[in-house]
């Protein structure tokens, strides 16, 4: 079963903020919100108004800038820090609460009552303040949580009927598909509150972990642009954007500007100063390049033979690469039928013998196919004249 109802949460401006390289100032800020917004994502996340005095600045300006995503921040579930939130004016406040022995004993040394109260404190107290802020609450590390304790916690806020969201948490990114499926399931049997969830990378599991959270009924998935974050990062927001796109195009299409994507990843590229990875999901620079020769022919035939994802619909296109010894004759003339290079089949043969002997010799670049090409079709015009 596909999921039908859900919202993004894209956290690029506060768990991204958590990436090594990133240091975004209040101008980078305010073009990422933009870029997010346009692409249509329905909420953006950003950092703590607590966290320095410009963070304060700024979460107020992008609350403030008539974006048609919603603004919410995180904070520590503190009294204090859901007043400055308050006070910033954005739609939504996120709370998080350390829930594992790990964060219990080595964290913030609360126990799960000591974690209720403090939760049925803050929660009661923004819920009075502004009954119309969008209030969730997550367990921090839920996957390393005993299921009493989470069961204890999410059933005494839900009986408080002020909470939009749950959110669950795989801190550490150790949970794994069956996991996350099975405790979003849970979590849906026990309250009646949306489900939101929130997946680190560390063992690869990011992007199948949040498809599965939507599966058992998770509402809103949380994504940064290029999986930056804490360490090695959460969902990234196109791979979550492929992984949702094959099973429903139309609605992925309906919901998202999709051809806006690869310039979001540039911005945000070129603000954490990286190179966007030549493989990452979508946009990465060979993720519609067809190399081997038998690939190569199929897809000059129909290219849903080894396409999923059509590029088109993200204003990107295909290419082809010949200029190697995986090459087939079907590639090459192509390539010659795209430089007006009329062959006869034995010609566009024998070419391609020589291309793939030449390049097992050395590294080829297309200017040296192109050029084997122009320079042998005269000489082949020489021989057969038409
Ligand atoms: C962190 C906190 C968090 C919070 C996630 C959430 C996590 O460790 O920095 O509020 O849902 O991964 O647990 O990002
Ligand atoms: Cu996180």
């Amino acid at each position: 079963m596909s999921p039908s109802q859900f919202s993004i949460i894209e956290t690029t401006l506060r768990e991204g903020e958590q990436f090594c390289g990133a240091n975004f100032s209040s101008q980078d800020r305010i073009e990422i919100a933009r870029a997010l917004d346009q692409f249509g994502v329905e909420y953006i996340e950003v950092t703590s108004p607590c966290a320095s005095p410009q963070s304060r600045q700024d979460c107020q300006h992008l609350a403030q800038l008539g974006l048609y995503t919603k603004v919410l921040t995180h904070i520590r579930c503190h009294l204090e820090d859901a007043k400055v939130a308050l006070d910033t004016g954005v739609h939504g406040i996120n709370l998080f609460f350390g829930t594992s022995s790990f964060l219990r004993q080595f964290g913030h040394g609360k126990s799960i009552n000591q974690i209720v109260d403090r939760a049925t404190e803050v929660i009661t107290f923004i819920h009075d303040q502004s009954p119309k802020t969008e209030l969730r609450f997550s367990t921090e590390d839920s996957f390393r949580s005993l299921l009493p304790d989470l069961l204890q916690v999410y059933g005494a806020i839900d009986k408080l009927g002020m909470v939009n969201r749950f959110g669950l948490a795989d801190t550490v990114g150790v949970a794994t598909p069956n996991q996350v499926f099975n405790l979003v399931q849970t979590l849906r049997q026990h309250t009646n509150t949306d489900i939101e969830f929130h997946g680190h990378n560390d063992t690869g599991c990011a992007i199948a972990n949040s498809y599965a959270a939507l599966e058992a009924g998770a509402t809103h998935i949380n994504t940064t642009v290029l999986g930056i974050g804490e360490r090695n990062g959460i969902t990234p927001l196109a791979g979550l954007i492929a992984r949702l796109y094959t099973l429903n195009p139309e609605q992925l299409q309906w919901k998202y500007r999709l051809p806006q994507l690869a310039a979001l990843h540039q911005l945000v590229a070129d603000k954490v100063g990286m190179a966007i990875p030549a493989n990452h999901y979508i946009i990465g620079s060979a993720a519609f390049n067809h190399k081997a020769g038998v690939h190569a022919k199929a897809m000059l035939n129909n290219p849903q033979t080894y396409e999923a994802i059509d590029p088109n619909d993200f204003g990107l296109s295909r290419s082809f690469l010949i200029n190697h010894k995986l090459t087939g004759r079907h590639a090459i003339a192509n390539r010659a039928s795209q430089l007006g290079l009329d062959f006869d089949p034995f010609q566009i043969q024998a070419i391609t013998q020589t291309i793939k002997a030449l390049a097992d010799q050395q590294a080829l670049t297309l200017e040296t196919v192109d050029e084997i090409l122009r320079s042998t079709f005269p000489m082949q015009q020489r021989q057969n004249p038409a």
